[in-house]
């Protein structure tokens, strides 16, 4: 698949609605599972399955993980990396993602530089994001050395965000870190999305449907859940209620 077929879609699926996806990490759960869960996740409406999240994945996991979930629905996936090492060609599109508030060159150009060959080689879509810390952080922002954003400094979120937008960032992201006890403030979010005219990504600690419809009304266009379908007992109940919280959301 060559040109920006997934981002594409994306827009076309922001205009008519905000949207959510489905973030599953091979590492947490077993491809059959990662099937399984795609198939309720595109049920109840999600747009896109995101494969990644965690530090420890072989590539032979991801593409196995892909490779079920095309098996088994028809949405997009995404992979959502950490390293250069773990990409699986048969994904639709890859985040070209930098973290633009890390402290370390690996995850500002040096991962992305690793993966030019791969992206050249198999034609997988880039689609390029602006990947920004706040705080908690959790692992990824221990990880990636980042400067998480203080919670109750908007103006900076803002100028970070501009950053990615006036790089010519297709995307920006506000990552709270996978299972923060809290997400995003949406005060952070409220501020960030007056600004910037690129669709806003929203995750990290998102579980409840009440959540889900503050962070979309403060402005988010993209929800991304996690931690939720690995901790859910009813995965469908679970997914639907952050779908439908996101659809109560006015403006
Ligand atoms: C992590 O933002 C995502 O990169 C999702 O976070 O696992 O807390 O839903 P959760």
């Amino acid at each position: 698949m060559t040109g920006k077929t997934v981002y594409n879609y994306i827009l076309s699926r922001l205009s008519q609605e905000k949207i959510h996806m489905t973030l599953l990490d091979p590492a947490k759960m077993g491809p059959e599972e990662i099937g399984r869960v795609g198939e309720i996740a595109e049920k109840i409406g999600s747009a896109a399955i995101m494969i990644g999240g965690s530090t420890h994945l072989s590539m032979e996991l991801v593409d196995k993980s892909v490779l079920e979930i095309r098996k088994r629905t028809s949405l997009p996936v995404i992979l959502f990396p950490t390293a250069a090492a773990t990409l699986s060609r048969h994904a639709d599109a890859l985040y070209y993602m930098s973290m633009l508030n890390s402290t370390d060159i690996r995850y500002l150009t040096g991962e992305q530089r690793q993966a030019v060959p791969f992206i050249k080689q198999t034609g997988i879509e880039p689609i390029p994001m602006g990947y920004i810390i706040v705080e908690p952080g959790m692992t990824v922002g221990k990880i990636g050395r980042a400067t998480p954003l203080k919670r109750d400094e908007p103006e900076i979120a803002v100028s970070y965000c501009l950053m990615a937008q006036y790089f010519g960032m297709s995307l920006v992201y506000l990552e709270a870190g996978s299972g923060a006890p809290e997400p995003v403030p949406v005060n952070l979010i409220s501020a960030v999305k007056e600004a910037i005219s690129i669709p806003l990504i929203v995750g990290g600690g998102i579980r409840t449907p009440e959540q889900a419809r503050a962070i979309s009304e403060a402005g988010a266009d993209i929800i991304v859940t996690g931690t939720l379908v690995e901790e859910a007992e009813d995965v469908h109940s679970a997914l639907t209620g952050i779908v439908e919280g996101m659809k109560g959301a006015e403006g």
